[in-house]
């Protein structure tokens, strides 16, 4: 197990008593662990909140493999009920990892303002796969999978003070940070939407540091981030995890220095990623005035359908958008194939990001979970699980709609409405996940693919994505212009494809 040898350092459970340094950052715990003598000022004690019998005692006495509150799961021993709070739990992903967590035996929380949907319905776009009202997929969690969710219709930012009463309620001793717009090019449609993403998001992250300060300091913070802060550059850079490693130097005028350490550099590609390198820094400084401990999630493009608990019933299912705003290229692709649109290349079409499936994700965000950084630790993981150019993916599409679905899809390219270098080295590491937290992508991009045509296929769905065609080809223009893209050439595929299938990682299992 990754985290067996965590000790009560890192567990939410402790309250830390004694003098604390609040100067000092992270790695705090090693400076005290050669020191440990109660007699001595600077020792800093424990006291846990679920086994009070302890008294005060040594954090790194005790590891999760020896706590009988830490129970062994299949990604990590994991706290008995442990109380997970999911902010932005009626989205895409919250939805998906309440059930996920509530499967697990966590006693799942979480709250939402309903933003997501408001926005959609602003753009005149909609869900493709129908969900249910909030009252009603509680409901059905109930019903299918027995788990309770305690949740509560209320805006991080705005309602700061009904979010503190339900934080200091439920104690959580995960706090999961989804409740805010990941919408490039929702932020690019003109200054209200810049302004509202930026508000949303920036504002909300901040207004929820206070509060966590202020109510469970020793709650761990996993805060979605994006990969798209680092960019792509040019120089062919690596995408390091958010912090330079210890060997990294800094040569300049004859001289060098280490970056052991610090931030790696930003340089985000929309107003949404901006409030992302924004969040960051707050964390960040968070981490240090407070000694809060966090993780900084920097996710790749996501997609996907599929969990064992969303396909579980009709009322489970989370959302999945397909619009030029809240669709990710993927699973815009397999629904442009659906009905017949060819599928829609920016520019040249070799653009390269990191991805991650649906349930991936779940189990990499399950496996953070149980391994909470230190107090004062601001840590970060790159967490995707492969890495794609967008051509490769549209002939992925195309190979599977064709010759497992018969479906005639054809691939354009189109003027690229995003200023982004669409042809650019790319060298994004992510290790922490495998290396220290034992994670091992288990769904190929081949066999979610498959699973999304077989689900876009069935009537309903097809029937709403047809519906809403006319939010498919973009209109928004990083540079402001107002009109569609145009095409620029269809494809010629079969070549292509053949060309492509060299490249490719990845075979369908059927
Ligand atoms: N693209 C196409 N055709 C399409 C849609 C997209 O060629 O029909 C290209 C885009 O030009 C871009 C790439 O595919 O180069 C990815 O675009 P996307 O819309 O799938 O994803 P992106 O805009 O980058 O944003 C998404 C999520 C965001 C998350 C981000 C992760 O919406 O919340 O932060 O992925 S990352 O890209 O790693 O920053």
């Amino acid at each position: 197990m990754h985290n067996a040898k965590c000790t009560c350092w890192n567990c939410p459970a402790i309250d830390l008593a004694g003098k604390v340094d609040f100067r000092a950052c992270g790695q705090s715990g090693k400076q005290f662990d050669k020191t440990l003598d109660s007699t001595q000022e600077t020792h800093i004690m424990a006291e846990c909140k679920r086994r009070p019998e302890l008294g005060l005692y040594d954090p790194m006495a005790i590891t999760f493999q020896e706590c009988p509150q830490w129970q062994e799961t299949p990604y990590g021993y994991i706290l008995k009920d442990m109380r997970v709070m999911i902010l932005g739990i009626d989205g895409y992903l919250g939805w998906t990892l309440a059930l996920w967590l509530g499967s697990l035996g966590c006693k799942v929380s979480g709250v939402d303002n309903y933003n997501r949907r408001n926005w959609v319905k602003e753009r005149g776009a909609h869900t493709i796969v129908p969900i249910s009202r909030m009252n009603q997929r509680l409901r059905a969690a109930k019903e299918i999978l027995d788990i309770d969710i305690d949740f509560r219709q209320i805006d991080i930012y705005t309602q700061r003070e009904r979010l503190k009463e339900f934080i200091d309620e439920v104690k959580p001793e995960s706090i999961i940070h989804y409740a805010e717009n990941p919408s490039p090019a929702f932020s690019m449609i003109d200054v209200e939407h810049a302004i509202e993403v930026q508000k949303n998001n920036v504002l909300g992250t901040l207004a929820l540091l206070f509060t966590i300060r202020d109510t469970v300091p020793e709650s761990a913070l996993l805060k979605l981030g994006t990969m798209g802060e680092y960019g792509t550059p040019l120089t062919g850079r690596p995408l390091f995890e958010g912090i330079f490693p210890a060997e990294a130097i800094l040569q300049w005028g004859g001289r060098e220095w280490s970056l052991g350490g610090e931030l790696t550099p930003r340089d985000p590609v929309s107003f949404y990623h901006v409030s992302k390198v924004q969040d960051t820094f707050n964390v960040y400084e968070a981490c240090k005035y407070w000694w809060l401990r966090s993780f900084d999630i920097m996710q790749g493009v996501i997609f996907g359908v599929h969990t064992d608990q969303v396909a579980a019933d009709p009322r489970l299912r989370t959302r999945l958008d397909i619009d030029e705003w809240f669709g990710t290229i993927i699973n815009r692709f397999v629904a442009q194939a659906v009905i017949g649109i060819p599928l829609t290349l920016y520019g040249l079409g070799k653009q390269i990001r990191g991805f991650i499936a649906l349930r991936d994700a779940m189990e990499c965000m399950t496996r953070l979970i149980c391994a909470p950084p230190e107090p004062g630790q601001y840590a970060v993981v790159n967490q995707i699980s492969g890495i794609h150019s967008a051509r490769q993916l549209a002939y992925t599409v195309a190979k599977i709609g064709r010759e497992y679905f018969n479906l005639p899809v054809q691939i354009q390219r189109v003027e690229n409405p995003r200023v982004e270098a669409d042809e650019h080295p790319f060298e994004a590491l992510y290790e922490k996940l495998p290396k220290r937290y034992g994670f091992k992508p288990k769904v190929t991009i081949d066999e979610e693919i498959t699973r999304m045509f077989e689900l876009f296929l069935t009537p309903e769905v097809k029937k709403r994505i047809e519906e809403r065609k006319q939010v498919i080809m973009p209109k928004t223009w990083w540079s402001g212009v107002k009109k569609e893209v145009e095409r620029l050439e269809l494809l010629d595929l079969k070549g292509e494809i053949e060309e492509d299938e060299r490249l490719r990682m990845f075979k369908v299992h059927r």
